[in-house]
């Protein structure tokens, strides 16, 4: 069973069974913002800015819809604070094979078909033993620049285990930011840390929204005020 994190919120990541959780799965799902379904026609400036900023998706859209290029990414730190490294979609693999993500998805879904668009496969046991990680931070910034609050949906989800963009995963705790009014107007978030304990991966619900408008950004907001 899966349960919601509130903000702040600690946890263990753990099985069913109790015991904690060595490799796990971030995914996060998101759809296409539907613009002329969605605002009046006689809004018509708005609209071409938007499409200006996401020239490139633009070109790709049908007409009604416009992509979405989130990205997810995390981004992990020693325990002196020093940024060790990203797992994002410009360096896929990171300390051999350990953190792993699945690749850019710029578009999202044209309609919500309950599959996530990004993943990163973690391999807590690896990373623990492997590298001099102490803490790694999940983030989802909006490379469109689109405002969170303008996309249908963005649900994000942690499985316990390792699996790639299509396979059925058991969920252990997702975080639905659809639902949260904080996140109107932010295009990037700092979503959650993990942190190396004796017990397994600690995660920590953050769910702070920031006006960051890069990954690099974000990665010197943490460092700032969060290690
Ligand atoms: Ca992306």
């Amino acid at each position: 069973m899966s349960i919601n994190l509130s903000k702040g919120e600690k946890t263990v990541v753990k099985k069913s069974s109790g015991q904690a959780v060595t490799n796990l799965t971030v995914g996060v799902s998101w759809a296409k913002i539907n613009r002329l379904g969605n605002l009046p026609v006689s809004d018509k400036g708005f609209l071409g800015r938007m499409f200006n900023k996401a020239s490139n998706s633009a070109a790709k859209a049908t007409g009604q819809l416009e992509d979405v290029d989130l990205d997810l990414t995390i981004a992990t730190f020693d325990a002196s604070g020093n940024a060790v490294g990203e797992c994002a979609f410009y360096a896929k693999t990171l300390f051999d094979g350990a953190i792993v993500h699945s690749g850019d998805d710029r578009g999202g879904d044209d309609e919500d078909d309950g599959l996530d668009n990004e993943r990163i496969k973690f391999q807590g046991l690896k990373v623990a033993t492997q590298t001099s990680v102490q803490s790694a931070f999940i983030i989802l910034n909006s490379y469109s620049h689109q405002k969170f609050d303008e996309i249908p949906h963005i649900r994000l989800a942690i499985y316990d285990g390792l699996f790639g963009l299509t396979d059925k995963a058991p969920r252990l705790l997702e975080f639905d930011l659809k639902n949260d009014k904080s996140f109107n107007g932010a295009e990037a978030v700092i979503l959650a840390r993990l942190d190396k304990t004796d017990a397994g991966w600690e995660l920590t619900a953050i769910g702070q929204p920031t006006s960051d408008q890069s990954i690099r950004a974000i990665v010197s907001r943490i460092k700032s005020e969060h290690l």
